[in-house]
């Protein structure tokens, strides 16, 4: 049975507990086209990102909790979606597509000590596509849902669902669907026991599913069907371990909601989102008292938005950042007080930026006081230039270890899809599109800028 509960996106702070937020905004990365598919988490309180740089490289950003500034580290060529999450003793683990090897990858850093390891590949041309979610079970070991996308002979009408998790020094890739068509929006959780559960979509049939394991047995179930559900889902599960997944209904263009209670499926439709895009990515997270939060992208403002429900059912949408075309590829956490810190794209400057609400920030830099070095002088440095808009320093010496040291546009061109020119006649094939849509869109970027 299906319930459908239709709310008014009520300005913030209008009705209910909702308190509309504060926000500070702070640029982490502003050099080599940063930002595209940012992925967050929070190490000791201080914010990490794992976030795709251009052209095709995995990057990593921690603010350090010593000397508050952002440390910036060229991880891997090759890296585009990335996930990433943090363990409780600081260890970050981080899934990634490498894009040129359509290889599903894993770098893991614990205290400065940075490994990658290989989870899964395919013979031929074959290979992963984009989307990858990766959880720590309580004994910090990473499990990951990803997308395989193009089988050995290069069709791409093998597309499935798939998993995987660390088991001692190695992984165990598995199909979690056998049905074609589904997986490519994936995103997974984990129970209290370490029971996966995977939100993906099911592009055959136009159906969010949900699959979930137990005592090592895959079963799914359609979730939603109404209006083309499941792009860019995100799942947490509350503290029974029931389903809470957000997404986009593509046909309506709306920001959907569904809770599960055991038995039955409730949705909410949130807010309009415009259109849909390739980075109209959205993050959900459950706050203490399992209250939903979520981060979005607005095409038809081009903001990022955040949407909040009390627990009288009310949902409250904001925007956070309207300045330029900003908000794709969100991705949000909740602190240890339940404020929400989000890590997004700015694709009118090209930077990979971080909003932190309801903090302090004195000096009204875009540094929250907590993270600020200098949290009583806007300029510290005398440069002329608020501190909040510098962005972080590529690390060196005094950083992260640096695994590869590639130039930055030294690998992944695009002149292997497009020969030695930009695309021109038309529309590069969806998949393609699909697969390379950050890269494609900042290639565009630049084509629009030399016009
Ligand atoms: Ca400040
Ligand atoms: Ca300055």
């Amino acid at each position: 049975m299906r319930v459908l509960t239709l709310s008014m996106a009520l300005l913030a702070g209008a009705v209910g507990t909702v308190s509309a937020e504060t926000w500070v905004i702070q640029f982490v990365d502003v050099g080599s086209s940063s930002g595209a598919s940012t992925s967050l988490g929070l190490v000791q309180g201080f914010p990490v990102i794992s976030y795709f740089g251009s052209s095709r490289n995995l990057k990593y950003a921690s603010l350090n909790p010593k000397t508050r500034v952002w440390n910036l580290v060229r991880v891997a060529a090759g890296g585009e979606f990335t996930s990433l999450d943090a363990d409780s003793s600081g260890i970050v683990h981080v899934g990634y597509l490498d894009a040129d090897a359509l290889q599903l990858k894993y770098w893991r850093l614990n205290q400065g000590q940075a490994s990658i390891q290989l989870i899964d590949s395919e013979s031929g041309q074959g290979g992963m596509g984009y989307y990858n979610s990766i959880r720590l079970d309580g004994q910090g070991t990473p499990h990951i849902s990803y997308y395989y996308w193009r089988a050995p002979n290069g069709s791409t009408a093998a597309d499935r669902l798939k998993y995987a998790e660390l088991t001692g020094s190695g992984w165990s890739p598995v199909f979690v669907d056998s049905v074609v068509g589904r997986g490519r929006y994936n995103s997974l959780a984990l129970d209290g026991s370490g029971n996966p559960q995977i939100a993906y979509y099911d592009a055959g049939r136009k159906v969010l599913r949900l699959a979930s394991r137990v005592a090592n047995i895959w079963t799914n179930q359609g979730v939603d069907s109404v209006g083309n559900p499941g792009w860019f889902n995100s799942i947490a599960l509350n503290a029974q371990g029931l389903a809470r997944i957000s997404y986009i209904a593509a046909t309506s263009n709306e920001l959907r909601y569904a809770s599960f209670n055991g038995a039955l499926w409730t949705f909410e439709d949130v807010a309009g989102i415009g259109s849909v895009q390739s980075f109209s990515v959205t993050s959900l997270a459950l706050d203490s008292g399992g209250n939903p939060h979520i981060s979005y992208y607005d095409a038809g403002t081009g903001s990022l938005m955040y949407a909040s429900r009390s627990i009288g059912g009310t949902w409250a949408t904001q925007v956070v950042d309207n300045s330029g075309d900003v908000g794709g590829y969100s991705s949000l956490k909740l602190d240890s007080q339940d404020r929400p810190i989000i890590s997004y794209f700015d694709a009118t400057t090209l930077a990979l930026k971080i909003a932190y609400g309801n903090y302090l920030d004195q000096d009204a830099d875009g540094i929250p006081d907590p993270f600020d070095p200098c949290p009583t002088n806007p300029d510290c440095n005398s440069n002329g230039i608020v501190d909040g808009r510098e962005g972080g320093v590529t690390a060196g010496a005094a950083g992260t270890n640096r695994l590869e040291n590639e130039p930055i546009f030294g690998c992944g061109s695009l002149a292997g899809l497009y020969g030695n020119g930009p695309p021109g006649g038309g529309a590069p094939p969806a998949d393609l599109l699909f697969l390379f849509a950050p890269a494609f869109y900042l290639l565009r970027k630049r084509l629009l800028r030399r016009a």
